[in-house]
């Protein structure tokens, strides 16, 4: 795969490009998402990508001459393209001072992240840096950074010492109040830097809303990327055919002109953020639990399966849209219309065991908030505490429960810390209250009316099964 090969599907297409954006996470979802926008905006903007820990993309693309495909699904047919916006990618595990060095250099003018909840080294409970960490413990000593904060943080010290040039930091991940979020990990990893003035004048944090649902590659996407595409890529991406970004309008060092690729620039992305955390992604993780422990191995299947779509559209209605505050003008039941047609994508095929995975740093982010509002209006939302007990029965070993192949394969990194809460405690009531207090909040878990909740969900899932306790909470 090169440009002369492809060059009909390219978006960039050969016009030169310099390296204005460093992004961290290079993942399936950038690339099929901020990476689109920023071909299509034109302006000679490249992107180099940092891939974490796995060189298989890095390696992919540098050897297609920094080219993939995006595959865009759905059930009216499917079509390819070729952003081609890449200047090179890097792989931050074996090179953690390029990355560093990337940040720093005087042409970059944006660095953003894709690098999933887990990524930012955050306290769930008290959204603060956390100190005991150990990767956060060892960029503090002083050795090279290797965790995203570290990077960044560094780099903008570095920044101000040298060229001093502005830059901004665009977060893209699904994190309520992302840039600002980012914006106090940073200054908590600086404090007592004298970089902090200078990051306060030059350097922007602006808020972000991403949405497109996009799976992680399999052969079954690479035949389907071959014979659209004439040409092998051995890193294609599926996605589904919508795809959304809102975010606020300060950039301090320009940005590529994404409004020209259907971006959206806000000032109400906190409203968009919260909309599409909780309609979308609560649900999606509902969804994807449920259809786990009833077999499904993707969420379309899921989805159609009647229990389950019921129970998605009372958690949705009932309990997570009364808790936003919808944007100006917003037409919000086309949004959820097309929420639910979005789910039956069966062209896509997304998996249950990829949206189930790492609950245990997407649910903060999704559910104790709601929870707690609805709770202190004296309501119980049921479908949230289900969304809990649903996912711990995914999880956490309980015993004589089998949940089954796909949720076998999720993966969570608290799944050894929950292993060992429930060698631990005594009852399934001690076991919820913990794991809602160390992975939710200590407020969720001082609910002993929540946290009773999805202990009774907890028994009636592993005694009779989760159909049963979705008809529970849909009769409660
Ligand atoms: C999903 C998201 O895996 C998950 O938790 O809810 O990845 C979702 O597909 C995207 O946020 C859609 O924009």
């Amino acid at each position: 795969m090169n440009r002369t090969s492809v060059r009909k599907h390219l978006l960039a297409g050969q016009a030169p490009m310099s390296t204005g954006i460093v992004h961290l996470g290079l993942g399936n979802f950038h690339r099929a998402h901020q990476a689109v926008y920023t071909a299509q905006a034109g302006g000679g903007w490249g992107i180099l990508g940092v891939a974490s820990r796995s060189a298989e993309v890095a390696d992919a693309m540098n050897a297609q001459d920094g080219l993939y495909s995006v595959l865009e699904l759905s059930p009216e047919g499917s079509s390819i393209s070729v952003p081609g916006v890449h200047t090179g990618a890097i792989v931050a595990a074996g090179n953690p001072a390029a990355v560093v060095d990337a940040i720093t250099a005087e042409d970059t003018r944006i660095v953003s992240m894709t690098v999933t909840e887990h990524g930012y080294c955050m306290d769930p409970g008290t959204h603060r840096l956390a100190l005991d960490h150990p990767g956060i413990v060892a960029d503090l000593s002083g050795a090279t950074p290797r965790t995203v904060i570290g990077q960044i943080a560094r780099a903008l010290e570095r920044r101000a010492e040298t060229h001093g040039a502005p830059i901004t930091v665009l977060n893209c991940d699904n994190m309520q109040s992302n840039g600002a979020q980012t914006r106090e990990l940073i200054l908590e990893f600086l404090q007592g830097s004298k970089a902090e003035s200078w990051i306060a004048e030059n350097v922007a944090f602006p808020n972000s809303m991403v949405d497109r649902i996009v799976p992680a590659t399999t052969d079954t996407y690479r035949a389907a990327a071959y014979e659209l595409l004439g040409v092998h890529d051995r890193s294609p991406v599926p996605a589904e055919p919508f795809t959304m970004w809102v975010m606020e309008d300060r950039f301090t060092a320009g940005r590529p002109a994404w409004e020209r690729a259907g971006a959206i620039f806000s000032d109400e992305v906190e409203a968009y953020e919260l909309l599409k955390l909780r309609l979308l992604n609560g649900t999606h993780s509902l969804i994807a639990y449920l259809g786990a422990l009833d077999g499904h191995a993707t969420i379309p299947e899921a989805r159609a399966t009647g229990f389950i779509e019921a129970a998605a559209r009372a958690v949705l209605e009932d309990e997570y849209l009364p808790t936003v505050t919808l944007p100006r003008d917003f037409d919000v039941k086309a949004y959820i219309a097309s929420l639910f047609e979005r789910w039956s994508n069966d062209a896509l095929g997304h998996r249950t065991q990829q949206v189930g995975s790492d609950g245990s740093v997407k649910l903060p982010q999704r559910v104790p908030e709601p929870a707690l509002e609805l709770l202190k209006q004296g309501v119980m939302p049921e479908h949230l505490a289900l969304t809990v007990a649903a996912w711990l029965c995914c999880v956490v070993p309980l015993s004589g429960f089998d949940p089954g192949p796909h949720a076998r394969a999720m993966v969570d990194p608290a799944r050894e810390r929950l292993g060992a809460l429930a060698a631990q405690s005594r009852s399934t009531g001690e076991l919820v209250r913990s794991a809602i207090g160390q992975v939710f909040s200590i407020e969720l878990a001082e609910s002993n009316d929540f946290a009773r909740r999805v202990t009774d969900y907890v028994a009636v899932i592993t005694r009779d099964g989760v159909r049963a306790a979705a008809r529970e909470a849909a009769r409660s």
